[in-house]
């Protein structure tokens, strides 16, 4: 994207910076520039991408700034103004909230890897979150994996299905990780997870994401908040998605709680590729164009049927979404 804003020939380059966005507080973007931080500015107007997003810029996004005002000690923002997104290398986005059907929200731009975080307690593990966030990921190229926190809480009632569903993913080649940040279980793996430069933790409010970065990284004191006694749920303690820059380079990401990770863009066509398991068999079906619903002679369903290689509740995930994304309705984040 660029500026319809002409650039004098006299400013060529000069006095421009780029930096990342790491926070979007507001209508303003704060963009770090070394060890400074802007506080900018989108002037004048960006020609619009194809397709339509709630934010044109998200986190993660690299921008060409010009500064107005330095950072200093009185006030340790500068000002500037965004002249020029860089090209993203990816991006990770869910279905945007309200009634604009089939608008995008990107949450972050720009990550080398994407955890999926579920508590396998208050709020219990929730596989349909897990399979369209893991949709998305391989929509978007953005390698994926899985962490269930709050192993502490594990009792014997539920640790069948727990680690049935870690086996499950793990199969599928996405790394699970078990953690606690109350006894520390995990946090040695996930810490040793982040040399993979800049990576995003996602996942429903109250599951512990922003405790998880507090674990990681105990110098940040992220904010957090009991998930609420009566509804089980969390109460949407962090409200804007933040990059955290990590002491080998690049970042870490919190971000806000979702309620459902909503699809957009996929077509009905395509959306089995995006379950792994399911492509050795996609040739293989009776009609070409078999959907894996009902159609006789379809492989996927055999595949299901037969007792594997594809697990039941992964196919009844993929007719979940696939009615969704049929029907337009990907559901919606938050
Ligand atoms: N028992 C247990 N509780 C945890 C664990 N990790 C976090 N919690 C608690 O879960 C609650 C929610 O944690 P947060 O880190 O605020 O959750 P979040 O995912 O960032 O939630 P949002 O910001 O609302 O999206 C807090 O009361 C935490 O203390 C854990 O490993 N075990
Ligand atoms: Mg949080
Ligand atoms: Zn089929």
């Amino acid at each position: 994207m660029a500026v319809d804003e002409t650039r004098e020939s006299t400013d060529n380059d000069a006095g421009l910076e780029t930096g990342v966005v790491i926070r979007s507080p507001g209508s303003w973007y704060e963009v770090q520039v070394g060890s400074d931080v802007y506080r900018a500015q989108i002037r004048g107007k960006f020609r619009l991408e194809e397709r339509l997003a709630t934010n044109p810029i998200a986190v993660g996004d690299r921008v060409t700034i010009r500064p107005e005002t330095n950072p200093s000690e009185s006030a340790p923002h500068g000002s500037a103004l965004i002249v020029e997104i860089h090209e993203r290398t990816n991006k990770l986005t869910r279905r945007a909230a309200g009634r604009r059907p089939g608008l995008e929200h990107v949450i972050v731009a720009n990550v080398d890897f994407a955890w999926a975080v579920q508590s396998i307690l208050l709020p219990k593990l929730n596989p349909g979150f897990i399979d369209r966030f893991i949709v998305m990921a391989e929509y978007h190229g953005i390698p994926a994996g899985l962490i269930f926190n709050k192993a502490d809480l594990l009792t014997d009632p539920i640790r069948e299905a727990v680690e049935s569903y870690r086996e499950l993913y793990q199969g599928l080649g996405y790394p699970v990780l078990m953690t606690s940040t109350k006894t520390g279980e995990g946090i040695g793996d996930l810490q040793s997870q982040l040399t993979r430069k800049t990576t995003v933790l996602t996942g429903p409010s109250g599951v512990g994401k922003s405790s998880l970065i507090n674990a990681a990284r105990p110098d940040l004191q992220v904010r957090t908040a009991e998930v609420s006694s009566r509804t089980r749920k969390g109460r949407h303690i962090t409200s804007n998605a933040t990059l955290y820059p990590l002491d080998a380079g690049g970042f870490l990401i919190d971000t806000p709680g979702l309620r459902e990770f909503g699809i957009v863009d996929i077509t009905p066509e395509e959306l089995a590729h995006y379950f792994v398991e399911f492509r050795p068999f996609l040739g293989e079906c009776r009609f070409p164009n078999c959907t894996h619903d009902h159609e006789p002679d379809c492989a996927v369903i055999r595949a299901v049927e037969q007792g594997g290689p594809i697990d039941e509740e992964r196919w009844l995930s993929y007719l979940n979404i696939l009615a969704s994304v049929r029907h337009g309705d990907g559901d919606v984040g938050r």
